[in-house]
């Protein structure tokens, strides 16, 4: 028997926010469907910043912004979308504009948001950059459909940045990391994690979360798993770590899921039973992470864990990827 079998519960690394679901489409200063799957940042002078995902009645997202000093309420909403898709320049947006993630890119002092274009071949990953996410700078589709999960390093990795990214094909969905020198042209494509296979929880499908989190230790990356039932699909998190200066290499992965649908907001909503996070912030304390995550595809969560804790739970119950 593995400690893990003796233990007498699984752990728990992530904690609810009492106050959850802490923004809904009923928070919205003008008609929304839903609001959920919002990207995350903190602003310099401390104020948290979240793009949400808005769906409309068509069922058609844009993105808009949410403010807030303490990050949990008093959130100051635009007044209108603050980035609305522009299908005239940039037809791929035609379906919507979905799921951000935003990275601060130290070298040009400026937020990289990577996010889904749908567009009528499928959805595609796209960029665009901001320094104050009122106005914004589209570098337009960077992974042609269908790809989505994607979110860029905040600095170059060997000469060149780095973007994980989720690409499907008729098998399965496995995350891969793509290079680049200047943010438009990508190459060395490498798979990075796979999906497992059979009864697991992360079979078959699935895709980075929130961006990568960087430690002393590596890359700490947060990954939804699909696992699917008569019922649709169950979306679960889980963890791996990568190596810093080399992030095609995973050094640990954990076997279990870590957070997933169990409160009334998660299991029931447009589409049950998922907890999707595109964001987070870390606390004053360099430990703490603010998990922003959508739930059942209609309201905004928070959820806090430790990345100390997160990286012993890897330590105790994680293996090299290549073990598989
Ligand atoms: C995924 C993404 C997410 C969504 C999830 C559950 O494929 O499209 O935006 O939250 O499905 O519907």
């Amino acid at each position: 028997m593995t400690d893990r079998t003796k233990a007498s519960a699984y752990e728990t690394l992530f904690h609810r926010h009492n106050k959850n679901p802490i923004l809904t489409a009923a928070d919205w200063p003008y008609p929304a469907h839903t609001v959920f799957n919002p990207g995350a940042t903190l602003l310099p002078d401390g104020t948290t910043l979240l793009l949400c995902r808005v769906e409309d009645r068509r069922g058609h997202s844009h993105l808009c912004a949410a403010r807030s000093a303490n990050g949990v309420d008093g959130w100051v909403i635009d007044a209108e979308p603050t980035l609305q898709p522009d299908p005239e320049n940039f037809p791929e947006e035609i379906w919507g504009i979905e799921d951000p993630r935003i990275t601060f890119i130290e070298e040009f002092n400026k937020y990289a948001i990577a996010y889904t274009a749908f567009s009528r071949g499928g959805p595609c990953v796209a960029l665009a950059m901001t320094e104050d996410f009122h106005s914004f700078e589209r570098y337009g589709v960077v992974m042609q459909a269908d790809d989505k999960d994607a979110a860029l390093l905040p600095r170059r990795i060997d000469g060149n940045f780095a973007l994980l990214h989720r690409p499907i094909n008729h098998t399965a969905a496995h995350i891969w990391i793509t290079f680049s020198p200047d943010l438009h042209n990508w190459g060395s494509h490498k798979l990075l994690l796979k999906a497992r296979k059979g009864a697991w929880w992360d079979a078959n499908k699935i895709g980075l979360s929130p961006p990568l989190i960087e430690t002393s230790r590596g890359w700490l990356m947060i990954y939804h798993g699909v696992r699917n039932t008569a019922a649709g699909g169950l979306y679960r998190l889980g963890l791996a770590l990568l190596a810093l200066d080399k992030p095609t290499t995973c050094l640990l992965r954990g076997d279990s899921w870590v957070f997933g649908p169990e409160t009334n907001y998660e299991r029931f909503g447009d589409v049950d039973n998922v907890t999707f996070p595109c964001g987070y912030t870390i606390g004053a304390d360099g430990d703490t992470i603010n998990l922003y995550y959508g739930t059942a595809d209609t309201s905004i969560a928070l959820a806090t864990g430790s990345i100390r804790e997160l990286l012993e739970w890897l330590d105790q119950n994680g293996y090299p990827e290549n073990s598989y």
